[in-house]
């Protein structure tokens, strides 16, 4: 008898989330040094399904000399919702954004598609050759821009967040998120650890505020809270999505 193997998450997901996802690894694994990172037991690959519908969460962690984790997740509620998290933690050495991307889809198509590189500095802007290339980008037109909510003001003036209306939008997020990747990696590999103390406190300081923040998520709570209940949600936000140690 021939076991059968279950296929990769994101074989069965939105065709969108599934291309980010390959996009994503292969600009890690181009770019990047990785390694394999620990993540916490049992927080790997999740299925629960508290309240009926089943939730299944796929996580794909790396670390790099340059990134403590880099966290790729992959989600599915159901048949209702399919899920793309990512966020790319520099260590506090190293004086750089925080790269996140999220892509929450159903049937009806994607509904958030929001990608940033999130300045951690006491000022909370953007290093100027990070603002330059971002804002020699060619301007995109999304038909559909979605307003921030109000713990969004960890994101920079570069943040992108819309819905998508049809295959060209998805496209033109994708090789949006691309151009990013792609300045951010290039940048990151060129970077020495910092040695001043007082400057490394100020980013663990930014970054902690950015996961306080991220935390704050009632929409991304609620589904988890949905299947996993309140204390596995409340363990795998503050110590899988966005802990900062
Ligand atoms: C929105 N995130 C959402 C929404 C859901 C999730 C259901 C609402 C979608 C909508 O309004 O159309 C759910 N996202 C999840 C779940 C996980 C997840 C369950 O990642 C993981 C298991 N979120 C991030 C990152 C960013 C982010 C890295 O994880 C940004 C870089 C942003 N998600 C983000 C924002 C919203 C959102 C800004 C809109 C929130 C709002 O409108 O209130």
């Amino acid at each position: 008898m021939i076991a059968t193997i279950p296929s990769s998450l994101r074989e069965r997901q939105h065709l969108l989330i599934r291309q980010l996802a390959n996009s994503i690894e292969k600009h890690w694994s181009k770019y990047l040094t990785l390694s394999p990172y620990q993540i916490p037991e049992d927080l790997g690959y999740i299925e629960g399904s508290l309240e009926g519908e089943k939730l299944v969460i796929e996580n794909h962690c790396y670390q790099t000399p340059q990134f403590r984790k880099l966290h790729l997740e992959l989600a599915q509620v159901g048949h209702r919702l399919d899920i793309l998290h990512c966020v790319m933690f520099p260590r506090p050495d190293y004086d750089l954004p925080i790269f996140g991307v999220d892509l929450v889809g159903s049937q009806a198509g994607i509904g958030a598609a929001i990608v940033d590189l999130s300045p951690v500095n006491s000022d909370r802007s953007l290093a100027d050759n990070y603002s330059q290339l971002l804002a020699n980008l060619p301007q995109i037109d999304f038909a559909q821009p979605r307003n921030l909510p109000e713990w969004g003001n960890i994101f920079s003036e570069f943040c992108l967040f819309i819905r998508p209306q049809n295959r060209i939008e998805e496209v033109l997020f994708l090789n949006r998120v691309s151009q990013f990747l792609e300045i951010h990696c290039q940048i990151a590999l060129e970077k020495s650890p910092l040695v001043c103390s007082s400057k490394k406190a100020e980013i663990l300081k930014g970054q902690r505020y950015y996961c306080q923040q991220q935390q704050q998520n009632d929409k991304t709570r609620k589904v988890l809270e949905k299947s996993l209940g309140q204390v596995w949600t409340n363990r795998y936000m503050t110590q899988m999505l966005f802990d900062c140690n």
